[in-house]
C-alpha cells in the first residue's frame, strides 16, 4: 500500500491498470473479462488477443487511403450504387454505433458485436453483411493491428470524408468480442425481456429500449407501427435519440446530414428474402428481379423503400433540407409497397412554372422534422446555412462514434489521431506531478477512524469504540460504484460524488458531512486529491476491519484527480428494475464484475446510521466496524418478515430479532437461487469471502483508471 512521494506518472506505472486489456479475464479482477466469462460460462472461442502495442503503430491514414479506393471499387457480388459505396458504409457505422444508449451505457461500436446474433439479425441490419464482407480484405490486411470496430468507423468516416463531407477525428482502440453476448439485453432476446421488458412492436417500450421497434434502430421509418403520419414520429425520434445522448441539434444534423448520402432500397414488393438467423449462409438474397443480377443493383431489397433524398446522393451538400422545405410532400406506395413521400409544388408554384420536381423521396420519419418547432426551426437554420451543417453533422457524427468509448484517454496514439476532448467524455485535469506519501495519509486515516467528530456521530463499532469504518467504506464505494465497463464512464477518479447532481442522490445522504471528517487530512497534504483520499480511506477501513485476514489484501494505487464540473453523470444514477435480483446480476455485468464478486461486495460492512439516513429502520447489524462473512451467515439464518420502514421504504425485520433489518436486495441474496447459493458458498468459507471482496473491491477502485487521469 505504500507508494510514497512518487510522480504521478510513476506511481500509474506502477500500478494495476484497468480498461484496454481484453479477453485475459479469468481470475484477473483488473484484465477486462469476457462477457462469458461474466456469466461464468464456458468459454467461448476467443478472437485474436487484443494487443495495444500493435493497435498503437496502425497508421490510420494508410487504412482509410485503402478505403478511400474501396469506395469506389464497385464488386460484382454486391454492385455499388452509382459507382459508390460511401452511403453503405455511413449506414453500417451508423448502426453499429446507433444501438448505444446511455441507461446502462450498452450498445455501439465497441465489440463490434453487429457481427453476431442478436443484432446481426436485425430487420434494420439487412443486408450490411455485404458492407462487411467488402471490408473483409482491408480487415485480412491489417490483421490484429486493426479490428473490426475500428475498421467499421474508419468505413464511415471515410466516406463522409472523400465524399466532401467534414473532416471526422478518430478514437483508435476498439476492442472486438467474441461473440454477441453483451449485446443480448438489446433484444429482441429474453435477456432483455427479463431486464426491460416490451412486447415487440405494441409501440410503448420504455427506458432503455427504442420506443416503437426493436430490431429497428430505434424508429420505424414508415411511422409510428407503420403508420405513415408524421407528427405522430415526433416524439419517438426525440425520445429515441435523447437515449442515445443526442439532444435537438445532434439529432437533426445527424438525420439530415446522414440522408445527403445515399438512397433506400426496394425495388419491388417481394423482399430480401430469409435473413441470417433462417439461413445463416446466404441471409437477404434479396427476391427482386430475375437472373444474375437477382436481388442486387437496381434490383436491391433492403427495407422497402426505394429512392434517395437528393440528387446528389455521392457528394455532401444541404440539399436533404432545401428539399424538404422548398416541396409539399405526398404520401403515397413506393415499388416496394411501402408508404413513402414525394416532392410536390407548394402553392403557387406548378410543374408548368417551376419545371417537375427532382426524382427524390423522404421516408415519414424525415417529414416528421417539419412537424416540430424546433425540428424545423433547424431545418431552416441548415437549409440556410450549409457550413452550420458542416460543423453540427460533423461533431455530432463524431460524438455518435466515440460515445461508447468512454473517457478521451482510452483512444490509442491519441496524439495522432484524436481531438480534443469534447464535453461528453467528461474529461479530467491532470492529477498532481507530485503524490503525498501514501503512508502516512493511511495513518492518519486510520488515527481518526475511532475519534467523534462533529459534522456526523460515528456508528458503534463492534469493539466498543466509536467507528467511521462503516461510513468510510461506504462513501469510496458510492464514489467508485458508479462505474459501468459498458460505456467506461463512471468511478471515483474525478469525486464527483461531491458535486451536483452526485452529491444529492439518496444513498450519498450524509456523505457531504463525512467528508468533514476527512477535511483536516485533506487540508494537511497539499497535492492530495479528494478522488485518492475517498478510495484510500475506504480501501484503509476495509483492510482495518478485516483484521489479520485483510493485511496485504487491498493494495492501493494512488494518482486520482478531483473534477471540477459533475455535470453530464445523471445517467450514472441508480437504474430502476423490475426486481432486486434481476438488479443484483444486470448491474454485475455492467460493471464488469463476474456474479460472485458482486455478491461478495454486499458483505461489505453497513453503517446503521447511514441505513437510518437512507430511511430504513436499521442495518443486519447494530454495530459495525468488522469486515467478514457475518452478513452471509445472518442472511440465510434469519426468517425475514417483509414490512414497512417509517419513511416508507420497503424493509425486512428478523423475525425475533429486533433491531435487525434486511433490503429487499439484501433478501433476494437470501432468496434467489444463484445468489443464495455464492452467499451460501461465502457463509462456509470467511477465507473465499474475504479474498473475494478483495479482489472486487479492487476492480472497482481502480476500474476508471485508463491511462493518465
Ligand atoms: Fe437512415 C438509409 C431510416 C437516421 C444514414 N435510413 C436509410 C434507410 C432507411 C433509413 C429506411 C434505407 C435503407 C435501405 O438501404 O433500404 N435513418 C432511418 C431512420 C432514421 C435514420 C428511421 C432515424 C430517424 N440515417 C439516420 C442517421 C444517419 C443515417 C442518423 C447517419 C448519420 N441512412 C443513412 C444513410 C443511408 C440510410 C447514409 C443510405 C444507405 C445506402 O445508401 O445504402
Amino acid at each position: 500500500i505504500v507508494i510514497a512521494a512518487a510522480t504521478a506518472a510513476e506511481t500509474l506505472a506502477a500500478c494495476p491498470m484497468a480498461g484496454m486489456g481484453a479477453g485475459a479475464g479469468g481470475d484477473d479482477p483488473l484484465a477486462r473479462p469476457a462477457a462469458r466469462e461474466l456469466l461464468e460460462a464456458d468459454a467461448a472461442p476467443k478472437p485474436a488477443p487484443f494487443d495495444p502495442a500493435k493497435v498503437e503503430a496502425l497508421d490510420v491514414a494508410a487504412v482509410k487511403a485503402d478505403l478511400t479506393k474501396l469506395m469506389t471499387d464497385s464488386q460484382a457480388f454486391w454492385p455499388a450504387d452509382k459507382g459508390n459505396y460511401g452511403g453503405l458504409f455511413i449506414r453500417l457505422a451508423w448502426h453499429c454505433n446507433g444501438s448505444y444508449r446511455t441507461w446502462d451505457g450498452r450498445g455501439g461500436c465497441d465489440g463490434a458485436r453487429q457481427r453476431f446474433m442478436p443484432e446481426l439479425a436485425w430487420p434494420d441490419n439487412t443486408n450490411l453483411d455485404k458492407a462487411r464482407r467488402l471490408l473483409e480484405p482491408i480487415k485480412n490486411k491489417y490483421g490484429g493491428a486493426l479490428s473490426w470496430g475500428d475498421l467499421i468507423v474508419l468505413a464511415g468516416d471515410t466516406a463522409i470524408e472523400s465524399m466532401g463531407g467534414p473532416k471526422i477525428g478518430f478514437c483508435l482502440g476498439r476492442v472486438d468480442d467474441a461473440d454477441g453476448t453483451d449485446s443480448l439485453e438489446l433484444g429482441p432476446t429474453p435477456e432483455q425481456r427479463l431486464v426491460a421488458p416490451c412486447k415487440a412492436g405494441d409501440g410503448n417500450c420504455e427506458q432503455p429500449l427504442g420506443q416503437t421497434t426493436m430490431g429497428l434502430i430505434y424508429v420505424n421509418p414508415e411511422g409510428v407501427l407503420g403508420e405513415p403520419v408524421p407528427e405522430k414520429s415526433v416524439p419517438h425520434i426525440r425520445g429515441t435519440f435523447a437515449r442515445m445522448g443526442m439532444n435537438d441539434l445532434e439529432t437533426v444534423a445527424l438525420i439530415g446530414g446522414g440522408h445527403s448520402f445515399g438512397k433506400v432500397h426496394g425495388a419491388c414488393p417481394a423482399g430480401a428474402g430469409p435473413g441470417p438467423d433462417e439461413d445463416p449462409k446466404n441471409p437477404w438474397p434479396g427476391l427482386c428481379g430475375t437472373g444474375p443480377e437477382k436481388g442486387k443493383g437496381p434490383n436491391t431489397f433492403t427495407s422497402g423503400f426505394e429512392g434517395p433524398w437528393t440528387s446528389t446522393p455521392t457528394s455532401w451538400n444541404n440539399e436533404y433540407f432545401t428539399n424538404l422545405l422548398e416541396f409539399g410532400w405526398e404520401k403515397h406506395k413506393g415499388p416496394g409497397d411501402h408508404f413513402q413521400w414525394r416532392p410536390v409544388h407548394k402553392a403557387g408554384r406548378s410543374n408548368a412554372t417551376h419545371g417537375e420536381p427532382p426524382a427524390v423521396m423522404m421516408l415519414t420519419t424525415d417529414v416528421a422534422l417539419l412537424h416540430d418547432p424546433v425540428y424545423k426551426e433547424l431545418s431552416e437554420k441548415f437549409a440556410a446555412d450549409p457550413d452550420a451543417l458542416t460543423t453540427e453533422f460533423g461533431r455530432a457524427w463524431y460524438k455518435l462514434m466515440t460515445r461508447d468509448m468512454g473517457p478521451r484517454t482510452r483512444c490509442l496514439a491519441a496524439d495522432k489521431w484524436t481531438p480534443p476532448a469534447q464535453p461528453w467524455q467528461m474529461p479530467l485535469p491532470d492529477p498532481p506531478a507530485t503524490l503525498p506519501d501514501f503512508a502516512a495519509v493511511k495513518a492518519d486515516i486510520l488515527k481518526s477512524m475511532h475519534t467523534q467528530a462533529k459534522a456526523l456521530p460515528a456508528d458503534a463499532g463492534a469493539d466498543g469504540r466509536p467507528s467511521y469504518a462503516a461510513l468510510l467504506s461506504h462513501l469510496a464505494w458510492q464514489c467508485a460504484s458508479t462505474f459501468r465497463r459498458t460505456d467506461y464512464q463512471g468511478g471515483c477518479n474525478g469525486a464527483r460524488i461531491m458535486l451536483a447532481p452526485q452529491k444529492s442522490w439518496p444513498e450519498n445522504k450524509g456523505m457531504t458531512e463525512l467528508r468533514a471528517v476527512l477535511q483536516p487530512i485533506k487540508s494537511k497534504y497539499p497535492n492530495l486529491s479528494w478522488a485518492d483520499l475517498i478510495v484510500l480511506a475506504g480501501t484503509a477501513a476495509n483492510e482495518a476491519a478485516a483484521g489479520a485476514a485483510g493485511a496485504g489484501a487491498f493494495p492501493f494505487c494512488g494518482g486520482r484527480t478531483d473534477a471540477d464540473d459533475g455535470s453530464l453523470t445523471d445517467v450514472l444514477a441508480p437504474r430502476k428494475y423490475i426486481n432486486e435480483s434481476v438488479a443484483i446480476k444486470d448491474v454485475a455485468k455492467v460493471r464488469g464484475l463476474p456474479l460472485n464478486q458482486a455478491v461478495a461486495l454486499m458483505g461489505a460492512m453497513r453503517s446503521p446510521s447511514q441505513a437510518k439516513r437512507m430511511g430504513y429502520s436499521g442495518a443486519w447489524s447494530g454495530a459495525t466496524g468488522v469486515l467478514d462473512n457475518a452478513y452471509f451467515k445472518t442472511l440465510l439464518a434469519e426468517d425475514w418478515q417483509k414490512g414497512k420502514s417509517a419513511a416508507g421504504k420497503e424493509e425486512w425485520a428478523a423475525k425475533g430479532k429486533p433491531g435487525v433489518f434486511a433490503t429487499a436486495a439484501d433478501v433476494a441474496v437470501a432468496t434467489d437461487p444463484e445468489l443464495k447459493a455464492i452467499a451460501q458458498g461465502y457463509a462456509a468459507d470467511n477465507a473465499k469471502f474475504l479474498a473475494d471482496f478483495s479482489k472486487a473491491w479492487t476492480y472497482m477502485m481502480n476500474a476508471d483508471r485508463f491511462k493518465g487521469p
